[in-house]
């Protein structure tokens, strides 16, 4: 059992990214049952949830002539346009039925500003913004984050990155992570990881 230094990150495990999804990520319901096996282990869990409002800068429909999966240069930087998905309040917006974490204590939710994106969990697109968590994970005395869930090379990847950034140690769990893998993002992810100085490891690990 993992105590008061670790904490569980479980991102964006929501009907959106699952198959038959707005934004499917492949296999993504295959780690529903790893994810709760895995948090089952920790003390201490925290989820993300995806949450934009429906005129978000990230939706390729709310860009003229642009289509999904396309990029544009924003204020703060190259954003990639994505389908309509995880528009608050809705279904597709909800945590997937299967996931089973009623232990966890924080939903930290992200990307709410029409403006501005977040992938992470930590630090929103502009790398400006904060969202707070790496404050209640240090005030809570979190020395390592263990990251699951949705997608590999994008949600994860930036969550992992920033809580690196933030201090932590950090270990990506990649057996409970699936990757949407769009032009080569999930090969560029895993060397991110390395030369970030973010572990990679598989849930077995973990087990004793
Ligand atoms: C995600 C793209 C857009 C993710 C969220 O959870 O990885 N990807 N919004
Ligand atoms: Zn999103």
């Amino acid at each position: 059992m993992k105590g008061s230094e670790d904490v569980l990150l479980v991102i964006d495990m929501q009907n959106d990214f699952m198959p038959n999804g707005a934004l499917a990520v492949p296999n993504g319901d295959e780690i529903v049952p790893i994810v709760n096996r895995l948090a089952a282990g920790f003390e201490h869990v925290v989820l993300t949830q995806d949450w934009h409002p429906r005129d978000h800068v990230s939706f390729a429909a709310n860009h003229d002539g642009r289509k999904p999966f396309e990029t544009v240069t924003l204020p703060y930087g190259e954003q990639v346009l994505w389908p309509v998905h995880c528009v608050q309040g809705t279904a597709g917006a909800a945590f997937h039925d299967g996931l089973d974490v009623p232990h966890a204590r924080l939903v930290i939710r992200k990307g709410y500003r029409r403006h501005v994106d977040s992938y992470s969990a930590f630090v929103e697109a502009d790398r400006q913004s904060s969202t707070g968590l790496a404050g209640y994970l240090r005030e809570l005395g979190v020395k390592r984050v263990w990251c699951c869930g949705l997608a590999t090379d994008y949600c994860v990847a930036w969550s992992a990155l920033d809580a690196r950034a933030a201090g932590f140690e950090v270990i990506v769990v990649e057996d409970a992570c699936r990757a949407i893998d769009l032009d080569g993002s999930l090969g560029q992810a895993v060397r991110q990881l390395d030369e970030g100085g973010v572990r990679r490891g598989d849930a077995g690990e973990l087990a004793t």
